[in-house]
């Protein structure tokens, strides 16, 4: 059987997230780079969205689905729990982080830093200015999550902290997001102990530059 092969940008927090499960469980892989709506990856996303997954004949596109066919054909720890209270966790976190947090940190916070869309290229404030409030509960959300069992479900490592891992290693190089994380013990204290972690730190992406607003 090749290699599986994880088709994604390096600097997606998707892309990120899988290739920490290939890390974790040890399961050797390539990377090929292709953006989202590539030829590649629209041959497999039905959305053109990436991380997208091949294994031999196997086409597998979203990131929870990749993880799980991951934790389940290869060898290695599981990092998807199978014992009820704590599957279930796992999956709540990860929902919650694809479904909303995602959307707030991501997509219309740290995308604006990122991709600057204001006038003369720089951020727009309006957009960062009304997503701030919201972005510091879900920081405090995932804070106060963190707090009672040093994992986002429970007291164990699970794909729910591979999940967020890359959004909160984004989060800490702006400048509302990195003081709300620096003020969340909690989160600062489990963010410092995962990211010393080989699988996030063997997929490092190449460090984004916030623009003047
Ligand atoms: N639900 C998808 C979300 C993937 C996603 O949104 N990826 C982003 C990059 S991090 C993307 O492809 N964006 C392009 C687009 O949405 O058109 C998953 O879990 O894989």
């Amino acid at each position: 059987m090749p290699n599986v092969e994880i088709i994604g940008p390096a600097p997606s927090t998707y892309t990120r997230a899988v290739r920490m499960v290939c890390e974790e469980k040890s399961i050797p892989y390539d990377l090929k780079q292709s953006p989202p709506h590539s030829t590649d990856v629209d041959a497999i996303h039905p959305f053109g969205k990436v991380p997208v997954m091949r294994h031999g004949d196997f086409e597998l596109c979203e990131s929870k689905a990749i993880a799980t066919y991951l934790d389940l054909a290869f060898p290695g720890k599981k990092l998807i729990p199978t014992e009820p209270r704590h599957a279930a966790l796992t999956e709540q976190w990860v929902s919650l982080v694809n479904t909303k947090i995602d959307g707030t940190l991501v997509r219309t916070y740290l995308l604006n830093y990122i991709f600057p869309k204001g006038a003369d290229g720089s951020p727009d404030r309006k957009t960062i200015d009304a997503v701030v409030p919201v972005v510091k509960q879900e920081i405090d959300l995932l804070d106060r999550a963190v707090a009672k069992g040093g994992f986002l479900a429970g007291d164990s490592f699970t794909f729910a902290d591979i999940n967020v891992m890359p959004i909160l290693a984004y989060l800490k190089n702006f400048p509302e997001s990195g003081s709300a994380i620096a003020a969340a013990e909690s989160l600062s204290a489990y963010f410092e102990r995962l990211s010393a972690r080989p699988s996030f730190q063997n997929t490092a992406p190449p460090r984004p530059q916030a623009k003047a607003s």
